[in-house]
Order: C-alpha cells, then structure tokens, then sequence
C-alpha cells in the first residue's frame, strides 16, 4: 500500500512537470495577456504562446506582433528582435521570441483587433 501511493505522489509530479516551464501575466486596461512556454527561457530562440483576453474574454482574429528588445548599455549596442504572431485558437497566438543575450528583456506586445483597434501590452522578462 506504501508503494501504492508513493507510485501515485510521483504520479501526480510528474504531471504537475507536464505544465508550463515559464508562466508570466501582463496587462493593460482591459486587455490581459498571459504568456507561456512549456520549456524554460534560454538565450536564443523560444517559443511563447500569448493568450489574449480583452474584457476577460479570449480573442479571435487579433494581428499579433511581439518586439523584444534590450537598450543599449556600456559596451553593447540596442538590440530587438520582432516577430509576428500565429494564431492557435481560444485567444492564444504563438511566436518565436529571440533573446540574443542574457539580462532583462522588454517586451511589447503589438494587438490588432479584427475591427481595427489596436492594443500595446508591454511586460519584461529576466533572463
Ligand atoms: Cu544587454
């Protein structure tokens, strides 16, 4: 019986390792953007899925374009990177996100709506 519910402890471990690697929520007014990957943030290219909610409901047929990009510093020059969007359903949209260096990252978070409007979220990730 031991075995039995150690067996299960790990079961249910391991399926709390299945979530996402980075979860991290940003907003602005009434729009709400959670951002994740299912592996950890590196230096080079990741994969972030934004799930958009504009007034707490998830949007359909945004135009999403993410800039990341660190400012210029002693010895190194401004860097961004900009990448747009694809939308995967249920208000989530998923992009490549290149961070060329470790530091703080800022990101912005560019949102079209499909009746013209736009949104700018902005967060910043540490890396
Ligand atoms: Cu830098």
């Amino acid at each position: 019986m031991k075995l039995l519910s150690l067996l299960f402890t790990l079961a249910l471990s391991l399926s709390a390792l299945n979530a996402s690697a980075f979860e991290q929520e940003a907003q602005s007014r009434a729009t709400t953007v959670k951002l994740s990957s299912e592996k950890p943030l590196v230096v080079g290219n990741n994969t972030i899925v934004f799930q958009i909610f504009r007034d707490g409901k998830a949007t359909s047929g945004d135009t999403v374009t993410i800039k990341s990009f660190m400012p210029a510093m002693p010895g190194m020059p401004y860097m961004d990177f900009k990448e747009a969007a694809k939308e995967l359903g249920d208000g989530r949209y998923e992009s490549v996100v290149n961070f060329s260096m470790s530091g703080t990252w800022q990101i912005h978070i560019f949102i079209t709506s499909s009746d013209g409007k736009k949104y700018r979220v902005k967060t910043s990730i540490n890396l």
